[in-house]
C-alpha cells in the first residue's frame, strides 16, 4: 500500500458534480485502492456550510482511503500542495447569457485558480478541468502556468466519449466493453466530433457493424453532441453523476495507464498535430505511455467529413481563445 496519501482539490465542491464526485474519489475510484487521499473541498464563502456538511458524510462513510479534509474558499490554502486539482466549480449560463458573456465572467475564475494552483500545488500537479466552457477555461488556467507544466492542464471531454461509446453499444447490440478506440475531437459543445471512422465493436469498424451511414452522420452525432440539453429538458438539472464518473474516468486512466482500447479522448494542449492549431485546449485521442504521462495519438487518416468536422470545431476554439485573449498573458 502506498503509504503517502495524494491531494486531492476538488472545486465547486458543494455543487451537484461534487456531491457525485468526492465519495467516489474517497472510495479509491480515482487512484486505485492502495492509494489513500486527503481531499481540498474548495467553493465560494457562502458555499462553505454546505461543503462541510459534504466532510461530515464523507466521516460518516469510514473510508479506509480518505486521511484528511480541508475545506476552503481561499485558493492558496484550497491548492495547497495539492497533487491532482479537480476545477468542476464555474458560473451557470444564465438567462440571456451569450456564450461570449460566460468565457468572460468564468475565465476571470480560472486566471485566479490557474495562478493560485501555480503558485502553491505540487510542481507536478495534473490538472482537469470540469467547468464549463471547460476547453477555454482550461486554456486561461495553463496561460498562468510559470513553475508547474502546461501540458499538465487538461480538459474534459470524457464524458462525449462515454455517451457516444453507449450510443453505439446500445444501437449494435454490443457491451461498452467491445467499443474500442472512440476518440472525441475538439471542443466540449456541440462541434465535438465523435470520430466513429476510427471505432471498432468487437474488432470490426463501426460501419461495417452499424452499416447505416445515415443514422451515424445524423441522429447518433446529434444526440451525442446535444446529450447535455436532452438531460437537463428531462431532468431539470444537467448531468452530474455522469460527468463525475467520466471525471474519474479522465484522471483514473491518466494516472493508471488502464485504457479498454488504443487510446480516449483527453483535450489537452495542442502540438500542432493534424492541423490543429497549436496552443488551443483541443480534444484528441491520447494514449498513456506510463503513469501521469500521455500523448497524442499520431498517423491516425482523417478522411474529408472528418477534416472538415475537426476544422469546425478547431474553429470555434479560436473564436473562444480570441473573445478571451486579454486574459491570456
Ligand atoms: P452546480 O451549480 O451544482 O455547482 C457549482 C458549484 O461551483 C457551486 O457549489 C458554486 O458555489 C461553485 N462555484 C462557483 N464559482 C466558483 C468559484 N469561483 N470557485 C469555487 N467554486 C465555485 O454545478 P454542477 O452541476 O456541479 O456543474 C459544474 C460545472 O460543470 C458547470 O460549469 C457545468 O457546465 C460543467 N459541466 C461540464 C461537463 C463536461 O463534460 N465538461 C458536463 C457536466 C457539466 O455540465
Amino acid at each position: 500500500m502506498t503509504t503517502t496519501p495524494v491531494r486531492v482539490a476538488v472545486t465547486g465542491a458543494a455543487g451537484n458534480i461534487g456531491y457525485a464526485l468526492l465519495f467516489r474519489i474517497a472510495n479509491g475510484d480515482l487512484l486505485g485502492p492502495n492509494t489513500p487521499v486527503i481531499l481540498h473541498l474548495i467553493d465560494l464563502p457562502v458555499a462553505l456550510d454546505a461543503c462541510r456538511g459534504v466532510v461530515m458524510e464523507l466521516d460518516d462513510c469510514a473510508f479506509p482511503l480518505l486521511r484528511g479534509t480541508v475545506v476552503s474558499s481561499e485558493l492558496e490554502e484550497g491548492f495547497g500542495d495539492v497533487d491532482v486539482a479537480m476545477l468542476v466549480g464555474a458560473k451557470p449560463r444564465g438567462p440571456g447569457m451569450e456564450r461570449a458573456d460566460l468565457l468572460q465572467g468564468n475565465g476571470k475564475i480560472f486566471i485566479g485558480q490557474g495562478q493560485a494552483i501555480d503558485a502553491n500545488a505540487s510542481k507536478d500537479v495534473r490538472v482537469l478541468v470540469v467547468g464549463n466552457p471547460c476547453n477555454t477555461n482550461a486554456l486561461i488556467a495553463m496561460h498562468q502556468a510559470r513553475r508547474t507544466n502546461p501540458a499538465n492542464y487538461t480538459a474534459m471531454t470524457r464524458l462525449d466519449q462515454n455517451r457516444a461509446m453507449a450510443q453505439l453499444a446500445g444501437r449494435s447490440g454490443a457491451t461498452v466493453n467491445d467499443i474500442k478506440n472512440l476518440a472525441v475531437w475538439g471542443n466540449h459543445s456541440p462541434t465535438m466530433f465523435p470520430n466513429f471512422f476510427d471505432a471498432t465493436i468487437n474488432g470490426k469498424p463501426v460501419e461495417g457493424v452499424i452499416n447505416d451511414e445515415e443514422w451515424l452522420k445524423g441522429a447518433f452525432l446529434k444526440t451525442v453532441q446535444s446529450r447535455g440539453k436532452a438531460i437537463i429538458d428531462a431532468r431539470g438539472k444537467s448531468s452530474a453523476a455522469s460527468a463525475a464518473s467520466a471525471a474519474i474516468d479522465h484522471v483514473h486512466t491518466w494516472a493508471t495507464g488502464k485504457m479498454t482500447g488504443d487510446y480516449v479522448s483527453m483535450a489537452v494542449p495542442s502540438d500542432g498535430s493534424y492541423g490543429v492549431p497549436k496552443g488551443l485546449i483541443f480534444s484528441f485521442p491520447c494514449r498513456i505511455t506510463s503513469p501521469w504521462t500521455y500523448e497524442i495519438v499520431q498517423g491516425l487518416e482523417l478522411n474529408d467529413y472528418a477534416r472538415a468536422a475537426i476544422k469546425k470545431t478547431a474553429d470555434e476554439l479560436l473564436s473562444e481563445r480570441a473573445d478571451v485573449e486579454s486574459m491570456l498573458s
